[in-house]
């Protein structure tokens, strides 16, 4: 399952306490040292979209805190950042409504700063007062509620009737693990995975009259209204493939005509199942796919990476 939202708590380190501290007692020179900083909390961009599901268990995230200040002028190591991984296209809200998104791999944000660690006795000794008794406490770390929203931009949307097989095709070409059943209407929600970097969709079949409210996919259209190339997917089993395509072709255009110009590859699906004789439709070469047949799956990675 696809975790695309989340709500956490980040919370960075608090800074270390800085200490009172006098040598020998013969010679009584401060040298208490100063706290160390408290860790921040960042986010890391990363390519993998099911990195959020981390935060379904774990919603409060927190970076170490400073150690507090030593004697002999030592001062407290800092707190560790906390890095967290996010997928490319999460964008970020904090209470105030301000948003950042992670828009390339590799990219860093930091969500919240760590405090600052407290000054040892040592620091502030001076000619007017050569043996002070106080230190400072540390800062407290920013803490943030933040809601997390992964935005994808799907380059390839699977489309076709229910039963069509393109969750199966999902499956076989990207890491997604979607449900797969031999009746309509199996997928509810959208599908999404990754191919070498690149985001597949797959949708709740649509049928004819879904523009009227019918069945499930026609809402979730907008889920390709930007992809690159559609993948349209035909069962080889149907009696009528050419209507079975004009059924889809109908309900995109009801939905956005603009859906009509995208690049697109027209596939018969469980060829395996039935020997295929229709080579076009709608003047279209028609590519036979079968998830039992590698070379079949081999030829559409191909066009894909390619493209
Ligand atoms: N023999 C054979 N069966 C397939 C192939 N691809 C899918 N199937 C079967 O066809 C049925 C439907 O597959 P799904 O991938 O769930 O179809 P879908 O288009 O996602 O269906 P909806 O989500 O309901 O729209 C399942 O029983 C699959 O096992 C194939 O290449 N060969
Ligand atoms: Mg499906």
């Amino acid at each position: 399952m696809l975790i695309d939202e989340a709500e956490i708590i980040v919370k960075a380190g608090h800074g270390g306490a800085g200490r009172v501290s006098f040598r020998g007692k013969k010679t009584g020179g401060p040298d208490g040292g100063n706290g160390g900083k408290g860790g921040d909390v960042l986010i890391r961009a990363v390519s993998d979209i099911y990195v959020l599901k981390q935060f379904l268990s774990k919603k409060v995230r927190k970076a170490e805190d400073g150690k507090n200040g030593g004697s002999r002028i030592r001062s407290g190591a800092n707190g560790k950042d906390l890095i967290l991984t996010m997928p490319v296209g999460t964008v970020i809200t904090d209470e105030e409504d301000r948003e950042s998104e992670l828009i390339e791999e590799g990219q860093e944000i930091l969500l919240a700063k760590g405090g600052l660690g407290g000054r040892g006795n040592e620091s502030f000794k001076s000619s007017i007062n050569t043996t002070p008794r106080y230190a400072q406490k540390g800062l407290s770390g920013e803490e943030k509620r933040l809601k997390i929203k992964l935005k994808l931009i799907a380059n390839f949307g699977l489309i076709g009737l229910p039963n069509a097989g393109k969750s199966s095709l999902l499956n076989e070409i990207t890491n997604a693990n979607a449900k797969i059943g031999d009746y309509p209407f199996t997928t509810l929600e959208p599908n999404l995975g990754v191919l070498n970097g690149k985001v597949l969709a797959d949708i709740p079949g649509l049928i004819e009259g879904a523009s009227e409210g019918k069945g499930l996919g026609y809402k979730f259209l907008k889920h390709i209204e930007k992809v690159e190339l559609l993948l349209h997917c035909i069962s080889s089993e149907s009696d009528d493939p050419a209507g079975d395509y004009k059924i889809i072709r109908e309900e995109l255009k009801k939905f956005n005509s603009s859906l009509l110009n995208k690049k697109e590859i027209i596939l018969l699906t469980k060829s395996d199942l039935k020997e295929i004789k229709i080579k076009r439709i709608n003047k279209k070469k028609v590519l036979p796919i079968s998830i039992h047949d590698w070379d079949s799956v081999q030829a559409l990675i191909k066009i894909l990476l390619e493209d």
